[in-house]
């Protein structure tokens, strides 16, 4: 498979530490896939699902105690304590590699080793990183043939270098006392113990696509967000990029499948999804920044997709997809969710392998029970998915949940006003998570959990990226689908009608699209939000675009104590930003 000294080394020493009895070496090939399923079949370790309804589908539960990412348990392993930041949990690498060394210690005992080479990106491609993800987990091979590009490619593009990403995961004893995630970001290593859980185990994803590959994008000059990219065609066949970053729960998966609403539609506009969650980001040789996604499917949460609100995630799942912690419909072999329909399954099991049929009151599926899904299986995947070159981007939108205070989309004046949006980013809780509502959660970027250095040092990198751009950097902006009103109630449609919001966007990308300088930034004028057959007065559209510079004051006061945790890292340019804020909002 290769003859890469650097791979056959790291990959026998970590053998001689796990023992495992077998050592399998994944070619990506569909033979050697479907063999692995049907032994996790044999074992109950995947479900065949029906193969007319759901065909190449299968069903995967983990167990009870294992169903999220642990950032607890989640640890930037730099040499100096000061590189990993406030934001990460720290352990020194020498105590990491001897703490996890002593659990993977024979923890392959009685079991096979699977050794997967996989590329984030395209192979031959400027942005395409190689990765080995060594597992004793069947779940996890075919899960990284949906998510990654698996097998000789990845040999083929790493040759006899040694710049690769060394994963191991091994799912020991599921033990949550000794669950770790552990990244060495100047090793370009990751360790991953007793978890067998998708975004603490699928090393491409969370760990090395944004936590490793934000250090490597540091080092190299490029960056790797947690973002969506999608592409609007206009009905003269151009089509214009747009990245955007939200906190979890904010319609990230939605907006990069948008359904254009009929009055777009029929003029000849189509959207297009590049990415759902990372994009990588480069300065091409036209001096414009330039995007692939490095994944090659979605890892979406389950419940609430429907033929609604994601009809294109949807129909993604219906083929070759691995559904996780959902509900088993038995009657017919096929899956159900909270959100797909209002009719739940009358003989189900649930995401706990209990008979079950929704009316005890109980959730049949995980709230985040997610289905794995190959992204070409999307009707709306873009032409350019598949492009190793990637496509330029005109706009790059920052996003949260605010009730009141962000209006429903605003532009920043510039790149570096645009960076302190972003890094100011925030969701205020709601009702369905535990704790207090309306409490505001900082969560730059969307990066909070997997910046894989100091965040500080991560501003400072957005801001030199901004300089090497110049006049061709994309225009930076900020939405709130979620403006309530005085009862309680969206005033904004969401969904598909976003679509409306990004108009304006590309507007402004293009000099056009009306707009008023406000204390916080450029705000449409009432008119330049296209509102034909929605259901919302020009009077609401104006009280979502207000900004009320009391509620702002109030925000810039907890941006100055957010930053005060980051310490002389954080760039004196934010404090200016934050400095001019405050002076608008007096
Ligand atoms: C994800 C996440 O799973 O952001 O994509 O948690
Ligand atoms: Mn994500």
């Amino acid at each position: 498979m290769t003859t890469n000294k650097h791979v056959l080394t790291w990959v026998s020493e970590m053998e001689a530490m796990v023992k495992p009895d077998k050592v399998v070496w994944i070619d990506g090939s569909e033979a050697q896939l479907e063999e692995l399923r049907r032994e996790a079949m044999s074992t109950g370790e995947l479900e065949k699902l029906n193969e007319e309804k759901l065909p190449g589908c299968y069903l995967h539960r983990s167990v009870p105690n294992d169903v999220a990412r642990v950032e607890g348990r989640t640890f930037i392993c730099s040499r100096d304590k000061g590189d990993a930041g406030p934001t990460n949990n720290w352990m020194a690498p020498a105590e990491a590699y001897e703490k996890l060394g002593k659990l993977f210690d024979g923890a392959m005992k009685g079991r096979t080793m699977y050794v997967i080479p996989y590329i984030m990106g395209h192979k031959g491609s400027p942005f395409g990183k190689a990765g080995v993800e060594l597992t004793d987990s069947i779940y996890v091979v075919v899960s990284m043939a949906i998510m990654t590009r698996v097998g000789q490619q990845a040999w083929d593009h790493l040759g006899g270098s040694n710049d690769f990403v060394r994963g191991l995961h091994g799912k020991k004893d599921l033990s949550e006392e000794d669950r770790y995630i552990c990244h060495f970001p100047e090793d370009n290593t990751i360790w991953s113990i007793n978890s067998g859980y998708g975004g603490n185990v699928l090393l491409g994803k969370k760990c090395f696509a944004l936590r490793i590959a934000s250090y490597q994008g540091k080092t190299e000059g490029w960056m790797a967000e947690h973002m969506l990219i999608l592409g609007i065609e206009n009905p003269k066949g151009e089509t214009k990029y747009i990245c955007a970053a939200f906190p979890s729960a904010c319609g990230k998966t939605n907006l990069a499948m948008l359904i254009p609403p009929e009055i777009y539609q029929k003029q000849g506009y189509k959207v297009w999804c590049v990415g759902d969650d990372i994009a990588w980001l480069r300065i091409g040789e036209d001096g414009r920044l330039w995007a692939v996604n490095p994944e090659a499917g979605f890892f979406g949460v389950a419940p609430g997709t429907n033929d609604k609100s994601n009809p294109n995630a949807l129909a993604s799942t219906k083929k070759n997809s691995i559904f996780t912690n959902v509900v088993h419909n038995l009657d017919d072999n096929t899956v159900w969710w909270e959100g797909m329909d209002k009719t739940p399954p009358k003989h189900a099991v649930n995401w706990l392998g209990q008979p079950w049929d929704g009316t005890d009151g109980t959730k049949g599926a995980h709230p985040n029970s997610r289905f794995t899904a190959p992204a070409k299986n999307c009707p709306c995947v873009s032409p350019e998915f598949d492009n190793p070159k990637g496509v330029p981007i005109s706009a790059i939108i920052f996003g949260g949940r605010r009730a009141k205070t962000a209006p429903l989309v605003y532009q920043s004046r510039d790149w570096k006003h645009g960076v302190f949006v972003g890094s100011a980013m925030a969701s205020e809780t709601t009702a369905a998570a535990a704790g207090a509502v309306g409490v505001v959660r900082r969560d730059p970027m969307a990066m909070l959990p997997f910046c894989g250095y100091h965040m500080g040092d991560y501003f400072g990198h957005w801001l030199e990226m901004g300089e090497k751009l110049g006049g061709k950097a994309p225009k930076i902006f900020n939405v709130n689908w979620f403006r309530l009103d005085d009862d309680g109630n969206f005033i904004w449609p969401g969904f598909g009608d976003n679509m409306r919001v990004l108009m304006w966007v590309l507007d402004r990308c293009e000099g056009k699209g009306g707009a008023v300088e406000t204390a916080i930034g450029y705000v449409p004028t009432p008119g330049a939000i296209d509102i034909t057959d929605l259901d919302i007065t020009g009077e609401a559209l104006a009280d979502i675009l207000s900004v009320d510079k009391g509620l702002w004051a109030a925000d810039a006061a907890s941006i100055r104590e957010f930053y005060q945790g980051f310490g002389d890292r954080l760039p004196q340019e934010m404090w200016h930003q934050l400095e001019i804020l405050e002076a608008n909002v007096k």
